[in-house]
């Protein structure tokens, strides 16, 4: 079907982009069998560390008195403080609404505890299919880090995961604070040591491979500081030149490197703690020319990282960009970064990602980016219609497609499955 005029397209934009089944491919969410490690429902949505952050410049309550509090008076102080006494139009404030919304509850009402009572009463997996559905999300890639106490022991008995969802194997610790990796190494019967010599690299080596083999991740993943350099006379180039890299090649899978966390700029608000600072991407350049057999995923947490970012995915074909992550993931500056994106790289991109740690967090982070993208596409394709370039509604299919699964797919050189 051809499109013929402007309010024709952007109807078909806006539907197509609703109608696609999403690849979330970086979430925090846990197959529903992985016991507590999955957090959903209305007490965790109002718990997200975002809105911690935001409840305490209104709150007088210390951050570890807050945190000492059962789950429920924490969310009851919240939406006290960020809901009822101010209003909620911050873009997390205002996501809890838009999944409350969708999940059928009536915000007029702003009663709380009939919310939760509304919500209860499923099963985690029903809750599962109940938000993926709403998200119409048909796949979600975990985030799973062997060195977490919670979470080693069901890769370790063999958990079956949920069809739809995807592992990808996290290894911070590794290039991130290798000293204690060393010790938790070692604990589990690999012969690395503190200074990276003798059997290291090959122990860790095995260490990655067997993880590689035990989760079947569709990439390796690292969030990374701004001050990460490659290369430099540390641990983490080593690990990079003689591990991560290797092993990633071996397997055939991404490196996803996630830069620019500043981790707990404030301790006393532990998980709500961490900021963003500028990094120096000349160290992406040099891995990506460096090692052209590998693949990387890249996000940035600066704002002024983000064109320097889509420069350098024009030079270098093994270099993916993903998603608008975290301090990045507000309506102003996800259709700044999408509009820039399609400018200089069409739609070889993979516009978002969720980042959701609570369950119903992706109905909300998917229908507003959904509609960001959809307005930018709008826009794109009416200028090039205005040349008298003929479009197809199938055309528009195959792009939004490509944005919202298919490029992950791709990169990741995997079918969907
Ligand atoms: O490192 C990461 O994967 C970050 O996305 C998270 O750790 C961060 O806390 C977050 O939730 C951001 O959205
Ligand atoms: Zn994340």
């Amino acid at each position: 079907m051809v499109i013929q005029r402007q309010d024709e397209l952007a109807r078909v934009v806006h539907e197509v982009v609703k109608a696609q089944p999403i690849t979330d491919m970086h979430t925090h969410l846990y197959s529903p069998n992985m016991g507590n490690l999955l957090l959903w429902g209305v007490d965790s949505l109002l718990t997200y560390h975002y809105l911690v952050a935001e409840v305490m410049r209104w709150s007088d309550v210390p951050p570890d008195v807050f945190y000492d509090w059962p789950v429920e008076q924490q969310a009851a102080h919240i939406w006290q403080k960020l809901f009822v006494e101010h209003s909620p139009v911050s873009e997390a404030e205002y996501g809890v609404l838009t999944s409350l919304q969708a999940l059928g509850m009536d915000l007029s009402s702003r009663d709380l505890p009939a919310y939760r009572k509304a919500l209860a009463g499923v099963t985690s997996e029903e809750a599962v299919r109940r938000a993926l559905k709403l998200a119409n999300i048909s796949d979600v890639v975990m985030t799973n880090d062997p060195f977490d106490d919670a979470e080693r022991p069901y890769w370790e008995k063999g958990v079956h995961i949920m069809a739809g969802f995807h592992a990808a194997l996290r290894i911070d610790p590794l290039l991130r604070g290798w000293d204690e990796a060393v010790t938790r190494l070692q604990g589990w019967g690999y012969r690395v040591t503190h200074d990276f010599k003798g059997e290291s690299t090959d122990e860790v080596r095995r260490f990655l491979h067997e993880w590689v083999q035990r989760i079947n991740p569709l990439y390796m993943a690292v969030s990374l500081p701004p001050t990460f350099t490659y290369p430099d006379a540390s641990t983490a180039t080593q690990m990079l030149q003689q591990c991560i890299l290797p092993v990633c090649r071996e397997a055939g899978i991404p490196f996803a490197m996630m830069i620019g966390s500043d981790r707990l700029v404030n301790p006393a608000l532990r998980l709500a703690g961490d900021a963003s600072g500028r990094a120096d991407l000349t160290s992406v350049t040099r891995l990506a020319r460096e090692f052209p057999a590998n693949r990387f995923l890249v996000t940035v947490l600066s704002r002024e990282n983000q064109h320097e970012l889509i420069v350098l995915a024009r030079k270098f074909h093994n270099l993916m960009i993903f998603g608008c992550w975290w301090f990045m993931n507000n309506p102003v500056i996800i259709e700044d970064i999408t509009r820039m994106r399609v400018e200089m790289l069409g739609t070889s991109f993979i516009p978002q990602h969720s980042d959701a740690r609570v369950l119903e967090q992706v109905i909300y982070k998917w229908a507003h980016s959904r509609a960001i993208i959809a307005r930018v596409l709008v826009d794109k394709y009416a200028e090039v219609m205005s040349t008298g370039w003929r479009l197809e509604r199938a055309e528009i299919e195959r792009d939004v497609a490509d944005l919202l699964a298919n490029n992950f797919w791709r990169f990741a050189g995997r079918d969907r499955s």
